[in-house]
């Protein structure tokens, strides 16, 4: 099967471009986590690599957040393994020693706006078609708390708090305003954007910008660390409930219809 995620690395640099590829939608997929987090380990890994640029090659698109269909009709053993792939791309890239830029040049609703806050730095295209948010409240369910904790610590509690319970998508300038992204550029110039700020990052001694990394990110990454199990059977009790199961459905259906 083709790849879903694209990786090059510059060595002179230090830096490397991973691009998501998978059609349509870069939809989250236990497939698509498994490739993703083997690639971040790798250039987690390798000494010389000590910045990661996360973008997207398909259209329009971040990441349409995690596959619904990898949550709909599944049993719950599948859930729960779907469940442990989701937090292990949180933990690998929430707490990465890389410094992580996301160049979000499309929609990044939900798991997409999870992935994009896990980076040191976000810069998003600035295009009022695209959007971004946890709108999981939007689909009947509902965003764990270590989704919750990042949203807060990225934009703080009163604005994580409206937008955690509305479930809103904010545009690329409300999404600025709330400090959910840190810069908007053209379309055009969001990876170009992203290198130049990457090698600003990279001027800051690795050790000294870790450990203060880790110092802000640490108590948020150990509280899921130390309850990890018990999270799992929380997802799996919560999305294989009838009710929740039919939200999903109505939810795939009006995906559907707005698209006819
Ligand atoms: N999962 C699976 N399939 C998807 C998803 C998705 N997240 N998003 C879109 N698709 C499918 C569409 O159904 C469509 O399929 P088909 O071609 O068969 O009709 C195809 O991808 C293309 O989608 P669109 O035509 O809608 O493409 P657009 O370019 O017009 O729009 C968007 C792209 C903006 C990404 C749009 O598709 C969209 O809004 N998608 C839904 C995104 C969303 O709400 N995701 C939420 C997922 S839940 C999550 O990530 C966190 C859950 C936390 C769990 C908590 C439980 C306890």
């Amino acid at each position: 099967t083709a790849s879903r995620v694209s990786v090059h690395f510059d060595q002179s640099t230090g830096v490397a471009v991973m691009y998501m590829q998978s059609p349509p939608v870069n939809s989250l997929s236990l497939d698509f986590l498994t490739e993703f987090c083997i690639s971040v380990e790798k250039l987690e890994m390798d000494k010389g690599c000590r910045g990661l640029i996360i973008t997207s090659n398909q259209p329009k698109v971040f990441s349409a957040g995690l596959d619904i269909m990898e949550m709909y009709g599944k049993t719950p053993e599948r859930c729960g393994e779907f469940w442990k792939a989701v937090q292990e791309m949180w933990l690998k890239l929430y707490g990465s020693n890389m410094v992580i830029i996301s160049a979000i040049n499309g929609s990044s609703p939900a798991g997409g706006c999870l992935m994009a806050l896990t980076s040191d730095y976000r810069i998003m295209a600035d295009n009022p078609r695209y959007n971004i948010g946890l709108n999981e409240t939007q689909l009947g369910i509902v965003a764990p708390f270590w989704f919750k904790d990042t949203m807060v610590n990225t934009v703080g509690h009163r604005s994580a708090e409206l937008s955690l319970e509305l479930g809103l998508l904010y545009s690329p300038s409300e999404a600025l305003k709330i400090g959910l992204v840190d810069q908007l550029v053209p379309e055009d110039q969001v990876l170009t954007t992203a290198l130049q700020i990457m090698t600003k990052w990279l001027a800051i001694p690795d050790h000294a910008r870790q450990i203060t990394k880790s110092t802000m990110r640490k108590p948020t990454i150990d509280k899921l660390m130390s309850s990890r199990e018990a999270d799992v059977q929380n997802f799996v009790s919560f999305i294989t409930r009838d009710s929740i199961q039919k939200s999903l459905r109505m939810y795939l259906e009006m995906l559907k219809k707005r698209k006819a």
